[in-house]
């Protein structure tokens, strides 16, 4: 995930880091640096220039010049613009209350992730507690009412569909009058999609969305396509209007140019993204997460969220303290790798864990490192697990005859276990633990 971005901008700031005292050459390198980066990352012209103009601006101002630590106020500045053109504070869906119907219109081109997204959706409106009905207004591919319904049994949210159907309204319709009487309460109404978009494509959404009303208007796009993805939103906007952008395989996307730009270039919030096929890989669109992630610092706060999804909520909250108090322990990490792997996205939390970013590949894990370090961990008694440091050559050998690894292997995971808990210090300090705990408590 934006793994190019990330590598160009960490590039960019060895024009500043660690430096003492920095000049305006030094800012000029980097900004030339970070100007590169975006444009490699497909970020929209218009908004690379505006991009650097504000970040020289600020960066040769007094306050960055003569402070104590130049590089770490510039990178905040860079962060900060980041946030700002990544959309903000970010948005929610505004639903009607749940005694109301809510619709949501999810469109987009062929093969942009409509269903599958609404499928995530549903997913996740149902263990916010809502009362969701996937509506199958997809009657252009023959498949397409089947994938639904698939899609709906694994993740137990019911699919209205009406087989031979000719007229996506009369669906929709249908859809109403079985919420009413079942008592759904958010129609999440997934449509066809044209390989381009054009003239019959535009009224069927027209048709639709004036038979719906919908609350919310969801442009899927492709995050791989980057400038085009915004291109479509501008698009789709003009001729239907939107409330919000759910960008797809954001976990392909190296670059990061569609997340960037959209806000700018078409004032429309990117909600959602998607982040594997997975129905669970669907995640709300933070902009300071995702410039944390593209500055390399890791997303602590989103990471002990998909924890969340898998233990209880005074297990969280003790994780979170324990990586705030900086005493995190190998027994932790036991119980951080057996959730993990119980969640099967490994990758994905890695990625966000402070300190792994970049460094472990997907084939790592797939390999049978995952299973040694969960076999080197187990073979640790639990006080060792609770204090690393008491683990010496004798003890290690143990280890490694009774994990059926070697000493050399033991040692690279006390290492690596030592290296994670430095980076989780610095994040630590750098987050507001007061706001972490608030969105803890608010449980998402
Ligand atoms: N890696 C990844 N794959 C995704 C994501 N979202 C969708 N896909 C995949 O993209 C492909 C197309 O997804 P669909 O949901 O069928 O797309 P659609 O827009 O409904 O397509 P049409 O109905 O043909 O217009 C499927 O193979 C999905 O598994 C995502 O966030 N990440
Ligand atoms: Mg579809």
């Amino acid at each position: 995930m934006l793994d190019k971005l990330t590598q160009k901008m960490s590039d960019a700031f060895r024009f500043i880091a660690g430096k003492s005292t920095i000049t305006e050459k030094n800012i000029d390198s980097a900004v030339e640096a970070i100007k590169m980066a975006l444009l490699e990352a497909d970020v929209n012209l218009r908004v690379v220039r505006r991009f650097v103009n504000s970040t020289i601006e600020e960066a040769k101002g007094e306050k960055v010049l003569r402070s104590v630590d130049p590089g770490q106020q510039f990178i905040k500045i860079v962060h900060d613009r980041l946030v700002t053109f990544l959309g903000g504070t970010g948005e929610d869906l505004k639903l009607k209350g749940p005694d109301t119907f809510s619709a949501i219109l999810m469109l987009g081109l062929q093969g942009s992730g409509k269903t599958t997204s609404s499928a995530k959706l549903a997913l996740r409106l149902k263990k916010e507690g809502r009362r969701p009905l996937l509506v199958a207004c997809d009657l252009v591919r023959p498949a397409a009412m089947e994938q639904l319904s698939i899609l709906g049994g694994q993740i137990g949210v019911p699919v209205y569909k009406e087989v031979g159907a000719r007229d996506p309204v009369g669906v929709y319709q249908g859809a109403l009058r079985l919420a009413r009487k079942e008592l759904y309460n958010t129609l999440i109404i997934d449509t066809a999609g044209r390989l381009q978009i054009d003239e019959p494509m535009m009224k069927e959404l027209g048709r639709i969305k004036d038979a719906a009303k919908p609350d919310e208007l969801l442009l899927v796009a492709d995050s791989m396509t980057g400038q085009s993805a915004v291109d479509m939103a501008k698009a789709f906007d003009e001729k239907i209007g939107l409330t919000g952008v759910v960008l797809t395989k954001f976990d392909s996307d190296t670059r990061g140019g569609a997340a960037l730009s959209l806000k700018t270039v078409t004032g429309k919030a990117l909600k959602f993204i998607g982040t594997g096929e997975k129905p669970e890989d669907f995640e709300h669109f933070h902009p300071d997460r995702i410039a944390g992630r593209i500055l390399g610092m890791g997303d602590v706060v989103g990471m002990v969220e998909k924890v969340q999804g898998l233990i209880d909520q005074e297990e969280a909250v003790r994780l979170q303290k324990k990586m705030e108090k900086e005493n995190f322990t190998l027994d932790d990490w036991l119980n951080q790798l057996r959730m993990v792997k119980k969640m099967g996205s490994i990758q994905k939390m890695l990625e966000m864990i402070p300190g792994m970013t970049g460094q472990v590949s997907e084939e790592d894990v797939e390999k049978e490192d995952f299973k040694h370090q969960e076999a080197i961990l187990s073979s640790m008694t639990g006080k060792e697990r609770f204090n690393y440091l008491i683990i010496g050559p004798s003890r290690r050998s143990r280890i490694a005859r009774g994990s059926g690894t070697s000493v050399a292997e033991v040692g690279r995971l006390i290492k690596k276990f030592e290296k994670m808990r430095t980076m989780m210090k610095k994040m630590a300090k750098m987050k507001n633990p007061e706001a972490l705990q608030q969105m803890m408590q608010r449980g998402r």
